[in-house]
């Protein structure tokens, strides 16, 4: 639907390398709409839950470690619109950024899968549930009409 929502978050590498606005910008361009939005470094908690899938794997640590040791914060975001979840992954570009397409992110602007700058949720189930982990107060989620909605949603 056209409320669907979707996690996007850039990582401590995409901002320190300066790409927030760049990653801001393709998806308010393009017309989704931004509901959330924040700057943290998250703690080992947050980022243990969010990656909790991926506990058993060898690079688990260091991808924790990267996300939360505050050598940059992390721009994490909850974007809104028609089939959101999909296009933010296809907008991101693949995991590994050697196998990224040119036009997305990861293939613009990335070498290397543990420095791929971004994160996208994968289906609706992780939406709901990195949404919920990331913006769990009242009020970090705005419901809001913008005024050009009709002439980017029919
Ligand atoms: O959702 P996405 O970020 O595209 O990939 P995941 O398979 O969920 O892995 C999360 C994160 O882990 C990935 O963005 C980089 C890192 N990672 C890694 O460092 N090495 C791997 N072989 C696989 C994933
Ligand atoms: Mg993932």
């Amino acid at each position: 639907t056209s409320k669907e929502r979707t996690f996007i978050a850039v990582k401590p590498d995409g901002v320190q390398r300066g790409l927030i606005s760049d990653i801001i910008a393709r998806f308010e361009r393009r017309g989704y709409k931004l509901v959330g939005l924040k700057l943290l470094v998250p703690s080992k908690a947050l980022a243990n839950e969010h990656y909790a899938d991926l506990s058993k794997k060898p690079f688990f640590a260091g991808l924790v470690d990267y996300m939360t040791n505050g050598k940059a914060p992390v721009i994490g975001m909850v974007w809104e619109g028609p089939a959101v979840i999909k296009q933010g992954r296809v907008m991101l570009g693949a995991t590994d950024p050697t196998a990224a397409g040119p036009g997305t992110i990861r293939g613009d602007y990335c070498l290397t899968i543990g420095r791929n700058i971004c994160h996208g949720s994968d289906s609706a189930e992780s939406a709901e549930k990195e949404i919920g982990l990331w913006f769990g107060g009242k009020g970090e989620i705005v419901n809001w009409t913008a005024n050009n909605d009709e002439w980017v949603v029919s």
